[in-house]
């Protein structure tokens, strides 16, 4: 694969190195491990971590990069909230000489030179894995199936890849239909109010696909309240495989979860050490992922870290 080796100083050690840290906000469960993850590994890798919480808007993102930029930290690593907008902030930073990683989320950058690598989920993939259970699921299906969609954060990168892949999966079946798909920004809060939303607008909902367990979770509880039963009456499926998504998942309420992992602490850590070093880092790193039924779910829960 490609690789990309931005200027070594070899001689830095450790603790000499800062790593600013520009994170999405606290939205989700995996949100919360991915912080805990990047927090930890700092720690023990012996950097400096200046983080920042831009609460889900992107121009916060665009004020904790500037301030890195401002503070010359060796290394910026940030999991951008939408994927198009970072340009001018981008290169600003290579003009600073400091190198950026990209984690969790991608950007739509043409110029692939403004960042050193991204590091994290194949988003598509994921929507595949869930369009090809449902699809399976429903493959002698004789009448329509009716979706109901939550999307992830507008312009993010989970939202449009986890729809594209899904979308992409299950149009060979013309009985799987989607409904309604509509932002529910990656929440609890947003994923039930637009639940309650669709469940008002639409008498007959077979299927939930929610691109995250978070909004599963809310709109868990709009389904509870009109008095039906999740994931018997409408079957669930969500993303992430964060512990309430599998307690979820293991109590029958979500059918089938696709896990997205969030602890790339060590990864990245290792990243910055080879960046700040001059050594080549792979133009893309992928993390590895699986997926579970309730089944499975009951049986990973009791060893689940997060
Ligand atoms: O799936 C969701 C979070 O970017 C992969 O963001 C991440 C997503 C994750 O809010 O729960």
């Amino acid at each position: 694969a490609a690789t990309k080796a931005p200027a070594a100083d070899a001689t830095k050690e450790a603790k000499d190195i800062t790593l600013g840290f520009s994170q999405v906000g606290a939205e989700s469960g995996w949100r919360s491990a991915n912080t805990k993850s990047i927090q930890d590994s700092a720690k023990e890798a012996g950097y400096t971590l200046k983080f920042s919480d831009a609460q889900q808007k992107q121009e916060n993102q665009i004020k904790a990069l500037r301030s890195f930029i401002q503070q010359k930290v060796d290394v910026i690593s940030f999991s951008p909230v939408v994927e198009s907008g970072w340009d001018t902030v981008l290169k600003e930073a290579k003009a600073a000489g400091i190198p950026v990683v990209l984690t969790d989320r991608a950007v739509d950058s043409k110029d692939t030179s403004l960042y050193v690598t991204f590091l994290g989920s194949d988003f598509v993939e994921e929507g595949r894995k869930a369009g090809k259970w449902l699809t399976e699921q429903y493959k002698d299906a004789s009448e329509d199936i009716n979706i109901v969609e939550l999307q992830g954060t507008t312009g993010s990168a989970p939202a449009n890849d986890r729809m594209a892949g899904f979308a992409e999966t299950i149009k060979d079946n013309p009985h799987l239909k989607v409904i309604a798909s509509q932002t529910g920004d990656f929440t609890r809060a947003k994923g039930k109010e637009v639940m309650q939303a669709f469940l008002k607008a639409n008498k007959d909902i077979d299927v939930l696909y929610a691109h995250n367990d978070d909004m599963a979770l809310g709109a868990i509880q709009a389904i509870e309240a009109a008095g039906l039963k999740p994931g018997q009456d409408i079957k669930i499926i969500s993303v992430d495989a964060v512990k309430d998504g599998m307690q979820a998942a293991s109590e029958g309420k979500i059918n089938f979860i696709v896990e997205c992992n969030p602890l790339l602490g060590p990864q990245l850590m290792q990243v910055v050490k080879d960046v700040v070093d001059g050594k080549p880092v792979e133009a893309r790193i992928v993390t590895e992922e699986t997926t579970f039924t309730s089944e499975q779910a009951k049986e990973a829960l009791p060893s689940r870290q997060y």
